[in-house]
């Protein structure tokens, strides 16, 4: 395929996307949740959205440092007082998260967020 054919087909692709999207020129759902980490728990400001794209930011006001996977994705390690954000496409179902350092996910870093 040419790439003149290739833009044709792409903008095709695009104006059938949102025809069934409608009035809503998202098609997609897009969340963003704010996910606190203190020793050893954290709070989620939400623990369900519609699933599709979802923004994790991570604010760690712990004393140590902390990280947030979930999905197969994964944050840095962050230190106190520092945030940082994750984008991660969940599809529907729940998914569990943890935080990878040391024992912290065993002592109750961790949990189960929902796409629905
Ligand atoms: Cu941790």
């Amino acid at each position: 395929m040419s790439p003149r054919n290739r833009r044709r087909a792409a903008s095709k692709r695009y104006r059938d996307l949102r025809s069934v999207a409608g009035a809503r020129p998202a098609a997609q759902a897009k969340t963003t949740v704010t996910v606190t980490a203190t020793e050893y728990k954290y709070k989620l400001s939400r623990k369900s959205a519609p699933h599709g794209t979802v923004v994790f930011k991570l604010v760690n006001k712990g004393v140590l440092k902390h990280d947030f996977a979930i999905a197969g994705h994964k944050t840095p390690v962050i230190r106190h007082g520092k945030s940082i954000t994750l984008t991660v496409k969940l599809s529907k179902g729940k998914h569990s998260f943890k935080c990878t350092v040391d024992s912290h996910a065993k002592f109750g870093m961790k949990g189960v967020f929902t796409s629905t």
